[in-house]
Order: C-alpha cells, then structure tokens, then sequence
C-alpha cells in the first residue's frame, strides 16, 4: 500500500544491513534491524487498539527505538506527537487534553508522577526508556518483523508539534507527510547530502530541528548518524572525526569553540557544518572560520513551516544572514499592520508560503485564519530584510519570544505561572544575553501593596510546574512595569534597563 513518507524514508531501506545508526557505545543498528524493530513497534501500536489517524504522544529519552516509534507510528498512519522530555505534569495535560491522544508513551520513571492524570483523561500509558526496555517493547518483541504498511496519502497528517503562542496557550502545528517529504527532498539538493555521509546528530528528536531536518535528511539519502544521546562535549569532539556533518544549535557551536581540543585538525576532513533555531552570532561564524577554515551554513526554519531559507552550499556563506529562500518557498516581508510587501531592503515581517508550510493548528480555527493567511501565506512573526543580492536577514522578532539554546520560551506562559504566586501583583518575563544560551529568562515582579514577597519562595514555586528550560534564572522585585499610552508593558525598555548578561 502506498504510504510516501514511510516508503520513501523507511520502506526502500528495509533489506540494507548498512549501518543507520553509529552508537556511543561503539555498536550500530542496521537499516534492517531499525526496520523490523518498526515493524513490531508498529504492530504492539496497533495491538493497543491504535487507529489510522490517532495521536500517540510520545515523551521518551532519545534512542534508537524511540526513533523507531516515530517510524512505526508513519507506518501505522498514526499522528505521532513528540513532547519535550522536560515538560512537567502540567504543561503536559494540556497537550493530552488538547490533542486527544489517547495513548502516551513515556519512560518508566514518570508513571507514577502521570498517572492522575491519565486516569483522569482516560489515557493510556505505555513506557519506553532509555535504554530501550519497558512495557511498550516488550509488547514489540513478541510481534512479527514485518507489518503491511498503512495506505496513507501526501494529505494525511503525520505529527503534530507543539508550539506556544504570546497568549500562553501552546498550539499543536498539523504537519503533513507532504509537509515533511519536500522539505527532506529540498534540504538533501541544497546541501548535497549523499548516502556516504555521516552526520552527527547531538539534537534532542522531538523538535523539528533533530527530527524533521536531521533524521529525514540522512533517511532519504540512506546515509548514517552518530546518535548521540544529547550534546555532550566530550562525546561529540572524540565522534567528530568519524562524522562527514553535523547540525546544531548556535550553543552547539560556541561551546565547541570555547574547548581548546577543538582544532583545525579535527574538523578538517568535515564537509558540512549547519546551524539554525536561534541566531548565530557573526561573531561566532567568523571564530569559527578562523578556527576550522570552515564555513557554518546558517539556515532558518520553524516548527510550523520547517526549513525556509538557507546560505548557499556552493557560494558565499553570509555571516549574519539566512541566506535564500529555498527552491519552492515563497518569501515575502511585508508591512505588520497592512499586510502589504515592503520595498526591497526595508524590515517588515517575514511571510513564507511553499509544500513546507504546515495546515493550521489542531481545533483552532481562529488562530490558524490569524497566522496563516488563505493565498497560503504565514505570518511568521519574525522581522527581517532581504538585502542587494538576496540574502535574508533576520533582524528580530513582532512575537514575544526568548529562544534559550534553541528552545523557544513564551514569556506569557512564565507570567501567568508567576502572576498566580501569593503576593504577586505582576509580573514582566524577558530575554537577556546569555553567553552559553544565548538567551536567557528573567523575571520582573511587582509585589502587591503592602506585600513583602520572597523572591525565592515565589520562584521555587514557579518552578514546579514550569520546564527547566523556562526556569527564570532570576527573579527582580519591582515597583512598577512600564507602560505605553494603550497600557502595554514595553518590554524594550525593560531590555534596555536589565540588560546585563547573567
Ligand atoms: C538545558 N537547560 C537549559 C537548556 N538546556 N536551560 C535553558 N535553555 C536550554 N536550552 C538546563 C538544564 O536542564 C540544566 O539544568 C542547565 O540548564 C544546564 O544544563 P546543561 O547541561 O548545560 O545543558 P545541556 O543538557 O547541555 O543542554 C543544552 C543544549 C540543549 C543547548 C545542548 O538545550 C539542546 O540540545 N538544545 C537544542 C534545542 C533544539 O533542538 N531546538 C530546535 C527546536 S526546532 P540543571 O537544573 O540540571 O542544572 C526549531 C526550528 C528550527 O527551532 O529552525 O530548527
Ligand atoms: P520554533 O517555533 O521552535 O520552531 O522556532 C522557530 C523560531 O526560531 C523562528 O520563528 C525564529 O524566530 C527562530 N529561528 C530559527 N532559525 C533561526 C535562525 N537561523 N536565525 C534566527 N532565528 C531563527
């Protein structure tokens, strides 16, 4: 049956005993093995009554098989829907509660810690961890090696990812196997990926940086991964000389350069370097070249569009830039209040339309007619200009976002946390320089009359059911927020006052 993203990505690799995936340990996982363990994952999905179309949720540490569960659940036509593994039990319910999944798959250790609310919800929960045991895989191993694909079309939908919004409220982005297949197809020309690469990969898989860009990539071409459980210094410089590429962060970068074992030599027989998700310092794109003699190709993407511009791989890198909009992509700046395209070189929002460009946003009708305009355009939020020779510039952002080692941060989502704290009158959450992160979160508050708040108390409680990543680094007490003549806070002013580096 025809089922073009498992086909095209899984499917045609199913009898190759090359290696797909390098481990840490010095093993590998064949391109046939990884597929018949799909294949019984993709059974053990079905067998707990799972239906074309279903969503499974998924919070698993990285592995080989929680990678094959994101290819089981293509195979199975099932919506696979990956969840950061620092979410808490309360960001959490919501995107069970959203999504209606009615399965969760999740490690050992946070069953007990769910199990309120997946009685509540009526969810069940299968577990994978890290190591590859648990109560889903042990279902897995008792089924047959091979599974007969589901009949899927370019149309249907194959994840949903999670993305906040400046309300607070997250919003699960429907991305088609269409979605995902032109931009593999698009990224493998652009950047001249080849079954003879090898890629590091250092990036978590539930975002779409290390699943959609990373791994679809090296699946169509059938190449192979160094799959590394996370960015881990150490790791990474001893794989590097086995690596043809490699794909990160800018954090990914900056700590590379700031160890002195990360030499010229090491990276010298390297054929690609990318970097997306937040900025990339001209700066650190300059030490870098100094360093290696290499060029990072910088590109930028979303998770409701993938990727959408990048720097050419034959031609010049422009430090600062994004490069151009990729082959099929539509991209436009445009004035914010009337929508209509600015002239060339002025800063406006950016607007992308192309295949690459997500559906809309699951049960939100208003947001998705807000975002995504009907000639097929969205509205990104991010401000750029498009200079002389055609180079995107990413100048900033008209959405109230903190992207803190290439997670993004909605500071709406801290505040609401931090405005429920006894004591609290309110509260302005924002960005500041961060060396390691980039960016980082800091708390204002303004204490209501006649409290005495402990800043500390009020943070711990913050804390517990916020993600680490969106723990404020600090909290500051004070007297007011500033605001405009509409009553809006003016968060630059804030950025300009507190704007040291923690
Ligand atoms: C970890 N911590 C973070 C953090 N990552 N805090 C803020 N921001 C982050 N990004 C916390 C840890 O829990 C830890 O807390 C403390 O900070 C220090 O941890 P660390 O050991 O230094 O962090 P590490 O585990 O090494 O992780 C840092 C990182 C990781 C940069 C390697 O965050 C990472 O892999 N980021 C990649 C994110 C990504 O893939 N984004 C793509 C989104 S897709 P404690 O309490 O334990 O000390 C997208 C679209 C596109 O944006 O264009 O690609
Ligand atoms: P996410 O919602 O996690 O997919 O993050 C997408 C956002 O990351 C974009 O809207 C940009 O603000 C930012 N981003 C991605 N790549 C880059 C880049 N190369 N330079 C600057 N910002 C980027």
């Amino acid at each position: 049956m025809a089922n073009p993203l498992y086909d095209r990505l899984f499917g045609v690799h199913a009898s190759k005993t090359a290696p797909f995936l390098l481990l840490q340990d010095g093993t590998s996982v064949s391109y046939a093995t990884f597929l018949e363990e799909t294949a019984q994952l993709a059974h053990a999905l079905v067998k707990c009554g799972l239906k074309p179309g279903d969503r499974v949720a998924a919070q698993v540490e990285k592995s080989p098989q929680a990678l094959a569960l994101y290819a089981a659940c293509t195979q199975a036509g099932l919506i696979f829907l990956p969840l950061n593994i620092a979410y808490t039990v309360s960001e959490l319910s919501y995107f069970l509660e959203n999504s209606g999944a009615s399965h969760i798959v999740c490690d050992a250790s946070k069953v007990q810690g769910l199990s309120e609310l997946t009685n509540q919800l009526g969810v069940v929960c299968k577990t994978l961890n890290a190591d590859g045991s648990g109560s889903l895989m042990e279902l897995a191993a008792t089924q047959p090696v091979s599974f007969e694909t589901v009949e899927r079309d370019l149309n249907d939908l194959a994840a949903f990812l999670y993305t906040s919004g400046t309300t607070g409220r997250s919003k699960g982005a429907m991305l088609t196997q269409g979605n995902l297949l032109s931009n593999a197809e698009t990224l493998v020309e652009y950047w001249q990926f080849e079954r003879e690469d090898v890629l590091l990969h250092a990036l978590p898989i539930f975002h779409t940086h290390g699943l959609f860009v990373a791994t679809n990539v090296m699946l169509l071409v059938g190449g192979s991964m160094i799959f590394l459980p996370k960015f881990d210094l150490d790791a990474v410089l001893k794989f590097l000389p086995k690596a043809t590429s490699m794909m990160g962060v800018p954090t990914f970068y900056t700590r590379l350069l700031s160890d002195e074992r990360f030499t010229k030599n090491i990276a010298a027989h390297m054929r690609l370097f990318i970097s997306g998700s937040a900025p990339l310092l001209a700066e650190t794109h300059r030490q870098f070249e100094d360093r290696t003699g290499h060029r990072i190709l910088e590109r930028y993407g979303m998770t409701e569009t993938n990727m959408n511009t990048s720097n050419p791989y034959d031609g010049e890198r422009r430090a600062g830039t994004v490069g151009f909009p990729l082959p099929g992509v539509d991209l436009k700046i445009t004035n914010a209040e009337t929508g209509e395209a600015v002239p060339q070189g002025e800063t406006g929002i950016i607007e992308v339309r192309g295949p690459n460009v997500f559906i809309g946003y699951w049960q939100m009708p208003d947001k998705t007619a807000a975002e995504l305009r009907e000639d097929g355009f969205f509205i990104t939020g991010d401000l750029g200009k498009i200079d002389e020779d055609g180079y995107v510039q990413i100048v900033g952002r008209n959405k109230d976002l903190i992207i803190s080692g290439g997670y993004n941060i909605y500071p709406k989502e801290i505040e609401l946390v931090l405005d429920e704290q006894p004591g609290v009158l309110e509260t302005a959450v924002i960005g500041i320089p961060h060396a390691d992160f980039g960016e980082a979160v800091l708390g204002l508050v303004v204490p209501q009359k006649g409290h005495e708040l402990d800043l500390e108390a009020t943070l711990n409680a913050a804390k517990a059911s916020l993600a680490r990543f969106k723990h404020p680094q600090k909290l500051i007490l004070v007297n007011e927020l500033p605001r405009n003549t509409m009553g809006k806070v003016q968060k630059n002013l804030l950025r300009e006052q507190f704007s040291e580096p923690v």
